[in-house]
Formats: structure tokens, sequence, C-alpha cells
């Protein structure tokens, strides 16, 4: 009591800070596949622990084990192994290019390819993703030409938004992969209203919302879940924890509710957290969550524990504000060698074969950037015509837009 009446602020720190050990040791891992897999018409009320809980597939000598396995095949995870690998390759490419100034910005996914890779195959054609500029693996896994992502990337004479909006920002109806917006959690309530809509209309559409644990600060985040409970809407709720938002670490964002997935439970909704380095187990939670949302069941809150390996952008340098190896340090892995190590477990994968898949995607990849780089990089060959600036906003181009565009001479 030797304080009474002295207040003092409160200001959570990172355990660690550069020059330090990197430590997770407070990070609890549970066994793989030590977590049950309730129906998915559960009262959320039974499984609050899950909120606490992190669901896992693959264990350590790269078995799939517990009751979230066994809902691909072979083939798919063989599938599934080669788009995280691409996304990776393409990541590399791109982070290169940006620092040969052909881009202005990029943004990479190491560590957190399965996340998006694998959470696209559980849904259906039709149904809209609502994404962060960290899921590129949405379109990667759905199919999306890797020369229209570096066209965007490089704002040539062939991007599809035709230079509007910042490099890595994508935008694919076709896809299920809504335009992203650059001010963050304003897309979370979205994807709830697009749900809603969704249900209005007796369609059968769902939709995924995506938000970064620092982004979960923000009080859209808030006002969507209200939604999504109050209303039942069809909707997956997304949040990436990847221990970082830019500088700031990720118990700055969570407070005091212990996980990010315990934020659900005040609303009622579904909670669980799974290992976000693990494709399998991201596929099944994913799977489930879709499931209720299409038997309208409600939404679901799903949180991804994972890593940022790299920098938060190009424009970022993680080593003033985090220790350099503390992505070695971190104890869930990495999620396309887990993925190797279990196929090669399953007798359908080996080293040399990895070897020579990583040389066909690089291949692969330097095709596309060629094809792309032909139409033009930031500051060189051909660029969105000035024309396009006027048009794609309104159905019909209303007077003072004509008037500029004939001042424009184009
Ligand atoms: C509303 C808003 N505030 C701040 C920013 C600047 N900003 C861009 S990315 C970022 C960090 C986001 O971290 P997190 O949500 O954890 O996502 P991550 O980058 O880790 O995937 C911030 C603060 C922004 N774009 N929009
Ligand atoms: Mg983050």
């Amino acid at each position: 009591m030797a304080d009474a009446g002295m207040l003092r602020f409160h200001v959570p720190e990172p355990e660690v800070r550069p020059g330090g050990t990197p430590d997770f040791s407070n990070v609890t891992i549970p066994k793989a596949g030590s977590v049950p897999r309730p129906e998915i018409d559960v009262d959320p009320r039974t499984i609050r622990d899950m909120a606490f809980s992190i669901i896992r597939v693959l264990n350590r000598a790269g078995e799939a084990v517990g009751p979230w396995a066994g809902l691909l095949s072979d083939q798919e995870l063989l599938e599934g192994l080669r788009h995280m690998m691409t996304l990776r390759t393409f990541d590399a490419r791109m982070q290169m290019a940006q620092r040969q100034g052909k881009t202005s910005f990029y943004m990479q996914h190491l560590g957190e390819e399965a996340v998006s890779c694998a959470f696209r195959k559980a849904l259906q054609p039709g149904d809209m993703n609502f994404p962060t500029y960290r899921q590129a693996g949405l379109l990667i896994a759905d199919g999306y030409p890797m020369v229209s992502m570096m066209n965007q990337i490089y704002s040539n004479e062939a991007d599809p938004l035709k230079g509007r909006q910042l490099p890595v920002m994508y935008s694919s109806k076709e896809h299920g992969f809504f335009s992203i917006s650059g001010n963050l959690a304003t897309q979370y309530i979205q994807a709830v209203g697009w749900a809603m809509a969704s249900a209005i209309s007796n369609d059968s559409r769902i939709a995924a919302a995506w938000i970064g644990d620092g982004s979960t600060a923000e009080s859209d985040f808030h006002a969507a879940l209200v939604f999504a409970s109050t209303y039942k809407a069809p909707v997956v709720l997304n949040v990436v924890n990847n221990q970082w938002a830019i500088s700031t670490f990720q118990g700055i964002a969570r407070g005091g509710s212990g996980t990010f997935a315990a934020r659900g439970l005040g609303f009622g909704i579904p909670s669980l957290r799974v290992d976000g380095n693990d494709y399998l187990a991201v596929h099944a939670v994913a799977k489930w969550a879709v499931e209720r949302a299409r038997r309208n069941l409600g939404p679901t809150l799903v949180e991804y524990v994972t890593y940022r390996v790299g920098a938060h952008s190009t424009s970022d340098d993680p080593s003033a504000y985090r220790p350099k190896a503390e992505s070695d340090a971190w104890p869930l892995g990495d999620p396309v060698i887990r993925l190797k190590n279990h196929l090669i477990h399953n007798g359908v994968w080996s080293e040399d074969r990895h070897t020579q898949a990583e040389a066909e995607i690089l291949e692969t990849v330097i095709a596309a950037q060629k094809e792309a780089e032909s139409h033009g990089t930031l500051h060189a060959g051909g660029k969105p015509s000035t024309r396009d600036m006027f048009e794609g906003v309104y159905a019909e181009m209303p007077p003072h837009l004509r008037r500029q565009r004939q001042q424009a001479g184009v």
C-alpha cells in the first residue's frame, strides 16, 4: 500500500529487446493432436477454453495426428506445398525488384505462407475475402496469374488497377479478393456487412474477414464483432497474430484479454486458436469455420498463431526493435519445411524433389516477372494511360470530369 495516492502508468513491454536473447518460453504450445474437434453446432459456451489453446495437427516427427487430421489427400497437400513455395519465391523476387527500384514498395509473407494458402482451399467459388496486404496466398492458391500481381506491383500499362493502388493492394472479384484498403480494419466491418447482405438475399456465399494482431486495436474490429454476433453473419473472422505490428509487439493491442481469440468470447462467438505454421491445422480449422457460416450457425473467430519472419515492409528495419535471431527461436517452426517433412514422411516427396521443385518454381516466377517487365516497371516502359484516371468511378462521367479530361488532352 506504499503507493497509495500515486498512480503509475502501465505500458506493456516485449520480453526481449535488440541485443537480448530471444525468449518464447511464455508461449505455451500444446501437443499436436491434443485439442478436441467439436461438432460445428457446438454451444460456444462449452468451448471457451479453445480460445486459450492452439489446435495443431503436424507433430515434430512430421506425422498428422489427432481429430483435426485427415481432411486432405497427399495430392492436395503437394499442391499446397507448391502454393506456399510459389508465394515464398514470388516474395523474394519482388523484394529484390523493390531494391532494384522497379517498384516503390513491397510486403513479404515470410513464415506466414500457410495461413492464406491453406485458408483459400476451404472456400467455395463466390465466397469473398476482405484481405489485408499479407494474404497474397489467397490469390496464388486460387490460380490468379502471378503476372497480373506483378503488373499491379509495377503500376505498369497492364496493371489491372491502373496505378491507382499502392503496390501489393490487389483486387479480383472473380477470385474472391476484395480490393485492399490501406486504412487498417475498415474491411473487417465491410466483410461482416457483405456477409449480412448475402444472408439477407438468401444467397449461399460467405465472407472471410482478415486483420492483423495490431489492427484489432481499431474500433472497427469491435464494431464488426457486435454486428457479426447480433445478426449471426455468415463470416469467418480471421486474426493473424504474427507477434508484431511494425515495431509494436502484440502485447499492446492484445491488452489484458490473454489471447486475441478470447476477444470473441464476450460476444458469444466460438473462438479458436490455431497453429498458423501448420498447413493442415489451418485448413481444418478454416473448413470448420466456413461450414458453420454456410449452415447459418453464424460467425467464428480464428486466431492464427504465427511469426512475421521478414520485415514489416520494404520500408522497415526490424533490427531496431527485436533481436535478430528471434525468428529462429520461434517455437512453431517454418510452414514450408513442416509440410515438406510431412510429405516426405508420407513417402510422396523427397529432399531431391523439393530442390527440383524450388528450381522449377523459380523458373516460373522469373518467366512471369520477365513478362510483367515487358509492360513496364515503376520508372521504365509502359504506364497506365492518363485517360484511365478519369474512368471507372462513375457509371456516367459527370460534366466536370469530362471537362478536366478534355483539358488534360487525353
Ligand atoms: C488505420 C491505420 N492506422 C495505422 C496504419 C499504419 N500501419 C500500416 S501497417 C501497420 C501495422 C499493422 O500490424 P498488424 O495489424 O499486426 O498487421 P501485420 O502488418 O503484422 O500483418 C500500421 C500501424 C494504417 N495503415 N491504418
Ligand atoms: Mg501483426
